[in-house]
């Protein structure tokens, strides 16, 4: 349990996910305002001496994309071997403009780009675990053997790949934080109010970037 969320320290780190143009208005699969989060971003990240940044990076014709499966559109859930997807439009296409992060993103501090995505069987919203929940990135490695104990989650989309980073760092054992204002949803059918569900019967603080503070540690 997390009673002062606001200081930072040893131990904490900012992982920012997939502030990516084509999830910026413009961009094939625009969260709305997306392009909001960045200078929230770059101001919070201020705050950490560790960041690590997430982007989707996948092949195209990827599983993931309607445009993979005959006489499907966008936003409808198939059923895969993994469990039910939802459909997007093309984005974020390996090496395209759309992949690139936002060209204002700027967190010179960052240590690491995990990309994820890049099977083209399956999708993989969490950075911790692909979409089937059970294929591990090795973030959670990573996080550990670099003594983190405590992972602030910002970036797109709240609803999807920060939701279901968020939870599954909790369930790797850490104490997560999601900074809600340096981040944006897609809100489709329900999906910010599940997110947000989530996060508290798991006891997730979220929490205001301006509420955060260089102190503990
Ligand atoms: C995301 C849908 C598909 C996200 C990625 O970053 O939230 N959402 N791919
Ligand atoms: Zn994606």
């Amino acid at each position: 349990m997390v009673s002062k969320p606001g200081q930072v320290g040893a131990g904490d780190l900012l992982l920012v996910v997939d502030v990516q143009n084509d999830f910026c208005p413009g961009g094939r699969l625009a969260v709305p305002d997306g392009d909001a989060v960045v200078p929230v971003v770059n101001s919070l990240a201020r705050h950490f001496e560790r960041a690590v940044l997430t982007q989707d990076w996948h092949p195209a014709g990827h599983s993931s994309f309607a445009s993979a499966h005959a006489g499907r559109q966008p936003f409808e859930t198939v059923a895969m071997a993994y469990g039910p997807q939802t459909l997007w439009p093309d984005h974020c296409v390996q090496n395209t403009a759309g992949a690139a992060l936002h060209p204002a993103l700027d967190i010179p501090n960052s240590q690491l780009l995990l990309r994820k995505g890049w099977d083209p069987a399956i999708d993989s919203y969490s950075a911790f675990f692909e979409n089937d929940r059970a294929t591990p990135t090795g973030l959670a490695g990573y996080l550990r053997e670099r003594a983190v104990t405590r992972v602030f989650v910002a970036g797109l989309a709240l609803d999807y790949c920060v939701r279901y980073t968020a939870e599954d760092a909790h369930a790797a054992g850490f104490e997560v934080v999601v900074v809600e204002d340096a981040c944006r949803a897609i809100d489709l059918g329900g999906s910010l109010d599940a997110a947000r569900r989530a996060f508290a019967a798991r006891g997730i603080p979220c929490v205001g970037a301006g509420d955060l503070s260089r102190g503990r540690g």
